[in-house]
């Protein structure tokens, strides 16, 4: 694997998930990353992101330097051929060819504007990194996608699932502000390409990127839509098709007890933070149905699996060789 910045660079997920499953089980590893270097930039602000990566690293042995980007850094150029007679002190040219002589992983969190759809979709931060930079790049989540979060959920899907093919359910919550379509696009993607029986509900107007949606069911009746759900994954997302507005705060979206008990008894996830009695109900959020805290725990194992398959040179047979 060359990058980590897309749900594409990760051919086999079953086989990441059972490393991930082992690494988890094992505690520590043989050392992979000893002499080698992560470095973390953060446009961003992080809590389980930046710590559980800066642990995973640790695990392998890999040494961590870490840079509020948007606050200690030189304010970056992206665009090619700018005139930078302006604020702007620094081209991403020289950046990541710097932090490549650094770094042996470069590792990057930049959100969206919420603005300009089409400039977000470029995700101009995470891709001018991996175009720049001469060492792997990892998204720490960018403007459109969280592949280390959907890995996590995947693994914890997995672990937890007491059934063959279970309903998970991805359901739209009321929030006081405009977030990103990264977490919600990168779990429906990874849920995709796993055994389950994936169904979104969001309110009208709410619908993510149809090219992410494909042929998984979108239904606007979310009382419905939990009928029977074995996992309830709750998140917040503005609006797709109004690019990052909010249509509506609609509580009665809110996940609660009366939610959960149209549910099959579902384990509740969220990639945290939380906003409590908004998104998720304190009585829920404090029930054994919210795995919460231990999918928060796998972001750890998911970064590790991640870094060590980073670290490992590229078989030239195996399924390992990738060429875009
Ligand atoms: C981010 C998001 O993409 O939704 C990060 C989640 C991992 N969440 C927020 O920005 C929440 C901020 C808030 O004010 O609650």
């Amino acid at each position: 694997m060359k990058n980590y910045t897309s749900l594409s660079d990760m051919e086999n997920l079953q086989e990441i998930i059972s490393e991930a499953l082992a690494l988890k089980k094992q505690n520590s590893s043989a050392n992979p990353g000893k002499g080698k270097t992560l470095g973390m930039l953060f446009f961003n602000p992080s809590l389980r992101t930046r710590l559980s990566t800066e642990k995973a690293a640790k695990l392998l042995g890999m040494d961590v330097m870490v840079m509020n980007a948007d606050k200690d850094g030189w304010a970056l150029e992206f665009e090619d051929g700018a005139v930078m007679d302006s604020n702007k002190a620094e081209h991403i040219k020289e950046a990541a060819a710097v932090l490549s002589q650094y770094c042996d992983i470069i590792a990057v969190r930049a959100f969206p504007g919420l603005v300009d759809r089409e400039k977000d979709e470029q995700d101009l931060v995470i891709n001018s990194f991996k175009k720049y930079a001469s060492v792997p790049v990892v998204n720490l989540e960018g403007a459109t996608s969280h592949p280390l979060q959907a890995l996590t959920d995947a693994i914890t899907v997995t672990e937890l699932s007491n059934r063959k093919r279970p309903k998970v359910v991805l359901t739209w919550a009321p929030h006081p502000r405009a977030l990103p379509q990264a977490v919600p696009n990168s779990f429906v993607e990874v849920m995709q390409r796993m055994d389950v029986e994936l169904v979104i509900t969001n309110p009208e107007g709410y619908d993510l990127d149809p090219r992410i949606i494909k042929i998984t069911p979108v239904i606007h009746d979310q009382n419905e839509a939990l009928k029977n759900a074995d996992f309830v994954y709750v998140k917040n997302w503005s609006s797709y098709e109004h690019y990052g507005q909010i249509l509506n705060e609609d509580r009665s979206w809110t996940f609660d007890k009366e939610k959960l008990d149209l549910t099959n008894n579902a384990q509740v996830m969220h990639c945290l933070p939380v906003r409590r009695n908004v998104v998720i109900s304190d009585e829920v959020l404090d029930s054994p149905n919210s795995v919460v805290i231990h999918q928060a725990n796998n972001r750890t194992f998911a970064a590790q699996a991640v870094l060590k398959k980073l670290l490992s040179p590229p078989t030239p047979e195996g399924g390992d060789s990738y060429n875009e």
